[in-house]
């Protein structure tokens, strides 16, 4: 079934209630969205988009930005949604990888694609000419694609995890169920909409239910704060929780209607689980999901939450934690996260090579996280397998950063690691060896316009060489062991 079908029965019930609240704008009830979502589909057609056409989304959050998304489902589209901060050859790069029938982006840009930009006016305006007369929702079988979303790369290349809709409705119904979403839950959005949390685990949960979005721009830690008082669901990254905790005035006053705080993307530390039940009397709630995967485990609703854990399987998800053959170990060991469901991808776009790693002949999925898991079935996520830094809940390949790093003249090679830092829980830093000065202003103007802000490293380390093993490979734990204090112990 088309997941719209299912969000649409949900909106028209809803009809006045809110749907979008924002804080420097009017509600969207969920009548309005209904009717700027058959907008979008409408505008979607006049553009030429049909079924199974991709749609390039790059677009700060905005209401229209929501309805945008809606109508790809709607229209059988599949939604491909990229970072605001990508730099022009990286959006190049998805261009030319998903072959979108139209890229939809916030303001000009230079491209031999179709561009409609979603909040101008004239001739390139994504809205020209589309009328509000309601289109069907088009029919889709459950592995038909929804949406595309791209994701690591040990090459430093991303690869598109190809999402179908049962994967996203399948999961949107487990987590409704899991976390008992209330006719009367208000959800705090701040994430971004163009990654797995912000767009399907967040607005899904509300949207099976048609209960109100306050929508965020951005994190603000002072909107926030604002708003809290009115919600009863906030679902973020550690770094929300930790800029949270940095306000004093923040405690249980603060937000009176709460009944879960959920956390994910990346590790939520123990200090920080237990400083929060501290200050608020709060045990967030730590879950486990991926781009390929959606959301796998969860710590309960009732029960024990652990610090440092990800809790159980979700409904329907087995997870097993097994040896480099897929051969399950004994409780207690640590190995590969592998996982099978109805959660899980359908592979990797244009890429059946790489699909086919990824999975062991019993269809279980193969993470690239390593865990442990303990006698009742809690899984405790120890390392990743994957060259991987997860910055504020962004991921940075390594490889990525090295290869432009050593495209600079006076750069002999370079090795990227993720070291501790209290606000993004990892940074990204480069340990380089160059044959004269390099310094980080001359690296950010280096890297600036060729990749996105986040990924620039915020520290250059000049070394003599790099430490290798006996086969020559570059011994990352050598270095992240020695830069570990590097923001402070
Ligand atoms: C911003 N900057 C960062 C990051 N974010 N640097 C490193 N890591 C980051 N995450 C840099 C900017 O480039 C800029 O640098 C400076 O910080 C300020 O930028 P600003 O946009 O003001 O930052 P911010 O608003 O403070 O953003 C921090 C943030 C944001 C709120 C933590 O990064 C964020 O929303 N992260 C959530 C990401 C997310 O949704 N992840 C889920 C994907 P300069 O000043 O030098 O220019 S993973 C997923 O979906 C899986 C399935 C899962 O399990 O959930
Ligand atoms: P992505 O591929 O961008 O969706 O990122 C998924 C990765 O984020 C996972 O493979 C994990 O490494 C990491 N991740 C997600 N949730 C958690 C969590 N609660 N704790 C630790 N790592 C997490």
């Amino acid at each position: 079934m088309n997941i719209y079908a299912r969000f649409e029965a949900e909106f028209k019930s809803a009809g006045d209630a809110s749907a979008l609240v924002m804080p420097d704008r009017e509600d969207w009830s969920y009548a309005r969205l209904l009717g700027q979502v058959d907008r979008a589909a409408a505008a979607l057609s006049v553009w030429g988009v049909g079924v199974g056409d991709r749609v390039l989304v790059q677009t700060e959050k905005t209401p229209q930005a929501v309805s945008l998304y809606l109508a790809c489902l709607k229209c059988g589209a599949v939604y491909v949604p990229i970072n605001t901060a990508y730099t022009a050859p990286e959006v190049e790069y998805f261009i030319a990888d998903c072959e979108p029938r139209l890229f939809v982006a916030g303001s000009g840009f230079d491209t031999d694609v179709r561009v409609a930009v979603l909040d101008g006016a004239g001739a390139g305006s994504f809205w020209r000419l589309s009328t509000s007369t309601p289109t069907a929702t088009v029919d889709r079988a459950d592995d038909d694609l929804a949406a595309i979303i791209y994701t690591s790369g040990t090459t430093g290349r991303s690869k598109g995890a190809m999402l179908t809709h049962a994967n996203l409705l399948s999961n949107a119904e487990t987590l409704c169920r899991a976390w008992g979403w209330r006719d009367d839950d208000v959800l705090l959005h701040a994430l971004p909409i163009f990654h797995v949390h912000g767009l399907f685990v967040a607005l899904h949960c509300a949207f099976l239910k048609a209960t109100p979005v306050i929508l965020h721009k951005r994190f603000d830690i002072a909107a926030l704060l604002r708003e809290l008082p009115r919600a009863t669901v906030l679902m973020g990254v550690p770094t929300f929780y930790t800029r949270l905790l940095d306000e004093a005035s923040f405690d249980a006053g603060s937000c009176p209607n709460m009944r879960l705080f959920i956390s994910g993307s990346a590790p939520l530390t123990a200090p920080t689980f237990a400083a929060f039940e501290q200050r608020t009397g709060f045990r967030i709630l730590e879950r486990y999901g991926m781009s390929e995967t959606l959301m796998n485990t969860s710590n309960p609703l009732h029960g024990e939450r652990v610090a440092g854990t990800v809790g159980f399987a979700l409904t329907g998800v087995a997870v097993r934690v097994a040896d480099d053959g897929g051969n399950e170990l004994p409780r207690g060991e640590v190995g590969n996260i592998e996982l099978r469901g109805p959660n899980v991808f359908k592979g990797y776009w244009r890429q059946p090579a790489k699909t086919a790693q990824a999975f062991r002949d019993d269809g279980f999925f193969v993470t690239g996280d390593m865990g442990t898991m303990d006698g009742e079935g809690r899984l405790t996520i120890v390392g990743r397998a994957k060259d991987l830094v997860i910055s504020g809940g962004y991921n940075v390949y390594p490889k990525e950063v090295e290869a432009l790093l050593d495209e600079m003249p006076e750069v002999v090679e370079s090795a990227v690691i993720g070291v501790p830092h209290r606000d993004f829980g990892e940074a990204v830093v480069a340990v380089v060896v160059a044959e004269a000065a390099v310094n980080q202003a001359r690296v950010d103007r280096f890297l600036k316009g060729r990749l996105a802000r986040y990924k620039h490293p915020k520290r250059v380390i000049r070394v003599g060489e790099l430490p290798r093993n006996a086969m020559g490979k570059v011994q990352k734990n050598v270095l992240r062991e020695a830069y570990v204090d590097e923001f402070g112990p």
